[in-house]
């Protein structure tokens, strides 16, 4: 062989190397994927587990809420597409919260490193489950645990009857979701480590985590027409909504005039209980004086007019009071609510 072909031969041989590594590469990346994709739901399917478990009584079967806000919501979920800063001061938010609960609420805190029941890589496991919004697996895991529930009751059922005794109720998964009514058993959580930051808090839920599809913008687009539809509020009636423009807000008209009594028409639009009280005061509506069970101390805080019962899901309440000119601050008295700025002030002129 000449030296020109045992060049070619080099050559052709390199290149015939490097077309076998490049595909071996290729593949080693394909299967390092599949097994990242394989490994983050197995860890996501953790956190369905550990949501079943520890969290599911408060905040619904799937998320949905219940006396904790809503946990399957937008505001929450990332996507490959979410910026890399966005996606940390989620995650943050998110492990934070849930390590050091909610301070003055019923938020109770979870990292073993502060005495609470989970260890940070559960809480990871969880925070993961929220971000993708894979509460599909959190179905999954209840219909996996109901089944033994259900399978016990049917053997309890059977022997019941041979009995002749009275068959016990068919267990539901609402029998497992606490109340409003349990509230007086659960505690509040004390001032911890400073979970939360309020600055980060509005602007989670100032995200539009998605592109509106088009489905749902045209349902939105019908929605407001509906919306716009609807009559303005006769005259002397102040419509207040609560938990409708976001899980803390307080909606309803800036100003009314004064002038006879004013009927007032309340409503919880959430899973997570509210309620309303009307002030008359001369404070700014941030600055009330709260007490250690993390209300707003009503005892000291001036003439409070109006005051509706812990308002569930859908509830509603009215009432009718008089109004004289000035500043009234509207805000609800749950524990914790208020420190979340759920109080708006209107004027009546
Ligand atoms: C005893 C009831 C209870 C349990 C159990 C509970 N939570 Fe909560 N959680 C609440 C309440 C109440 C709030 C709202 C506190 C507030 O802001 O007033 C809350 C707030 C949150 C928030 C903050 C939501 C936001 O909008 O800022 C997250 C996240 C959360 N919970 C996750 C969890 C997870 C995950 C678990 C299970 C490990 C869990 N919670 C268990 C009652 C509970
Ligand atoms: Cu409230």
């Amino acid at each position: 062989m000449n030296t020109s072909k045992q060049v070619n031969l080099m050559i052709g041989l390199l290149f015939i190397a490097f077309l076998f590594f490049g595909a071996y590469i290729a593949r080693e990346q394909l299967r390092a994927e599949e097994a990242d994709v394989h490994q983050n739901e197995e860890l996501v399917h953790r956190g369905a587990e550990l949501y079943h478990n520890n969290c599911m009584s408060c905040h619904g079967l799937v998320g949905e809420g219940n006396i904790g806000p809503a946990l399957n919501s937008d505001f929450f979920r990332t996507t490959s597409d979410t910026p890399e800063g966005e996606f940390r001061e989620v995650y943050d938010y998110l492990f934070n919260t849930l390590s050091c609960g909610r301070s003055g609420a019923y938020m109770p805190l979870w990292s073993e490193r502060f005495g609470g029941s989970l260890s940070e890589t559960q809480i990871d496991y969880l925070v993961k489950l929220i971000m993708q919004g894979r509460w599909d697996l959190a179905a999954e895991a209840n219909d996996e645990h109901y089944h033994h529930l259900i399978e016990g009751w049917e053997a309890q059922k059977a022997d019941a009857e041979r009995r002749n005794a009275p068959a016990p109720t068919k267990p539901l998964p609402e029998d497992w979701l606490v109340s409003i009514d349990d509230t007086a058993t659960l505690s509040v959580t004390a001032d911890n480590c400073g979970q939360y930051s309020m600055d980060t808090r509005s602007k989670l839920y100032a995200r539009t985590p998605f592109a509106p599809s088009d489905e749902a913008s045209a349902s939105n687009e019908s929605a407001t027409q509906e919306t716009a539809s609807v009559e303005a509020p006769p005259e002397g009636v102040l419509v207040v909504d609560l938990a409708k423009d976001g899980p803390y807000a307080i909606t309803s008209a800036d100003s009314i005039s004064a002038g006879g009594d004013i009927k007032i028409q309340v409503k919880n639009n959430a899973a997570l209980v509210h309620n309303l009280r009307i002030l008359r005061t001369d404070l700014s509506a941030d600055s009330l004086p709260t007490n250690d069970q993390a209300i707003v101390d009503e005892d000291s805080v001036g003439e409070i007019l109006y005051a509706s019962e812990d308002l569930q899901n859908g509830g509603e309440a009215s009432g009718e009071i008089a109004l004289s000119p000035g500043s009234y601050v509207l805000f609800c008295n749950i524990p914790g609510h208020y420190q979340l700025r759920m109080y708006k002030t209107i004027n009546v002129e």
